[in-house]
């Protein structure tokens, strides 16, 4: 192991292309790397370690060590004051964290921003309940004394996707320190940099040496082997359905717990009595901020069908005047991010217009930018119900629309997908906006807004779209395990 060599000294300095374990900087044990993309420019950024299962060996070991040693002599109230620490040197270090974001994945640096100050938001929410999760008593009668106590799970693994890349650790690893677990982060391999950068700001603010790790690398190499080691006491994954199933079965071979958060076709349901320009900002903002790379996107407008056409020209003519550029240029969107995130999307583009809907706006590849993954924005009308395109998670940004006549139309539409994450509804009838609510398949409700909540707010699906709760109160139960105590008097 060495501690020099590999500083992240901002992002004009040498990128990392180590693993962050027990405090220091370890290359591939087998010394293998792989390169990191600026997808604004298809121009190698860096290289970073490609883990295996001896890196994750490593690192695990290293937190199963921390869980037992240094980290449990800490007691919760300074487990909240060291969260409190990581979130003000990160405060103070937004400029960095969020150039590196943007040259990562190529979100406009304005969204990058905004995704360290939410970071530095959910480490704060965190520190603060890290002494509040209390057991209770359980009245069994006289002789007897019965309380709960909750308990650290032990060490968990968080498998991170790269739309949010800080933003999903901080999402997963802050809960889990405050219940006073120790972590093994795996970044997805298109944006192992702020997870890197992360794990040092944690060490430098004190945290002692094993509790947070990462480890870099491909999904079925270091993600499977921190899925499958046996001292993983629990795991929280943030990605595509098809491999949140893979982490799922992995996770039932050896018992252990999993929060798993897939994605979703999110419906956004606009009745005649809504306010329609509020709607369109937020139809907007919902489909093409971060480029249409949201698990909880507005991607799916049903839009009841005497205002459809008059919401559709709002959202043509709004869409038309979004900016598409480089990330470090802030634009309104950048590229996607990756050429395998760009091949699906253009998929999707291909099918859309081969598929006799109608093209709203958009529809390819905005003019100017002869390099990067850019899509301009884009929305088809008048889907057919069961095309792909009404029905996949197309994550990018690419919009559907269809028309309902009455309110079951639009509650049978919003039902039959297989995901369940996220609708909205827009009305001014309170009882229909609440009988919707009620009626809908879906982990969220939002009610004539879009992307209500944040960190003290619990998010996350049913159906495909997955399982457990993250953020609130729930997201540090996620890590704590029930213990209850009996006493004969
Ligand atoms: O996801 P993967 P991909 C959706 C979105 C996107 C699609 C594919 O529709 O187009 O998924 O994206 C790790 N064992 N979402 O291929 O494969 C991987 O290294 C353990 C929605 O990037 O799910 C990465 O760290 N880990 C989503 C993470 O899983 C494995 C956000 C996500 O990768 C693994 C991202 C394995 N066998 C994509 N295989 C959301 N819900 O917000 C991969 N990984």
């Amino acid at each position: 192991m060495t501690t020099s060599g590999h500083a992240l000294v901002g992002v004009t300095g040498p990128l990392p292309n180590a693993h962050f374990i027990s405090g220091h900087w370890c290359p591939a044990s087998d010394g293998t790397r792989f390169e990191t993309i600026d997808p604004s420019t298809e121009a190698v950024l860096g290289e970073v370690a490609r883990g295996s299962d001896a890196d994750i060996d490593a690192a695990v070991e290293a937190a199963h060590h921390a869980f037992h040693g240094a980290w449990r002599a800490i007691s919760p109230a300074d487990r909240g004051k060291l969260l409190l620490r990581v979130a003000d040197l990160l405060e103070a270090d937004i400029e960095r964290f969020a150039t590196m974001e943007t040259l990562d994945v190529g979100k406009p640096l304005k969204e990058s921003r905004s995704d360290v100050r939410g970071a530095c938001a959910t480490l704060r929410y965190n520190a603060g309940a890290a002494d509040k999760m209390e057991g209770a008593t359980i009245p069994l009668g006289r002789d007897l004394v019965d309380f709960t106590m909750l308990e650290p799970v032990g060490v968990t693994a968080h498998i991170v996707p790269w739309n949010y890349p800080l933003g999903m650790v901080a999402r997963s690893v802050a809960p889990a320190l405050a219940a006073g677990c120790t972590v093994v982060v795996k970044p997805a391999e298109q944006s192992p940099l702020t997870a890197l950068a992360f794990a040092e700001l944690c060490h430098r603010a004190g945290l002692p040496d094993g509790v947070v790790n990462v480890v870099t690398g491909y999904g079925p190499e270091a993600g499977a082997a921190l899925v499958r080691h046996p001292l993983v006491r629990g795991i929280t994954f943030t990605g595509s359905v098809e491999t949140g199933r893979k982490i799922y079965a992995g996770a039932a071979a050896g018992l252990k717990p999993v929060v798993l958060e897939l994605g979703g076709k999110n419906p956004m349901i606009v009745f005649e009595d809504a306010d329609l320009d509020r709607a369109a900002f937020d139809a907007l903002d919902g489909a093409f901020g971060n480029s249409g790379q949201v698990c909880s996107s507005s991607s799916r407008f049903l839009l009841h069908c005497s205002i459809s056409d008059a919401f559709l020209d709002k959202l043509a003519a709004g869409a038309s005047r979004l900016t598409v550029g480089k990330g470090l240029d802030d634009p309104d969107l950048g590229p996607l991010v990756s050429a395998e995130q760009y091949d699906k999307v253009s998929d999707y583009l291909e099918a859309g217009h081969a598929s006799g809907s109608r093209l709203v706006v958009g529809g390819g590849r905005p003019e100017g930018l002869a390099r990067g993954y850019f899509v301009a924005p884009t929305i088809f009308a008048d889907v057919d119900a069961v095309h792909p395109l009404a029905r996949e998670e197309i994550f990018g940004p690419v919009a559907v629309s269809s028309t309902f006549d009455t309110a079951n139309e639009a509650l049978s539409l919003t039902n039959s997908l297989g995901y369940g994450l996220v609708a909205g509804v827009y009305t001014r009838d309170v009882s229909r906006a609440l009988s919707m609510a009620r009626d809908i398949d879906a982990g969220s409700v939002w009610i004539n807004g879009w992307f209500i909540g944040g960190v003290q707010a619990p998010t996350g699906g049913i159906k495909d779209s997955g399982i457990g709760r993250e953020r609130g109160l729930p997201g540090v139960r996620n890590y704590l395990s029930m213990k209850n105590i009996g006493i004969r008097l």
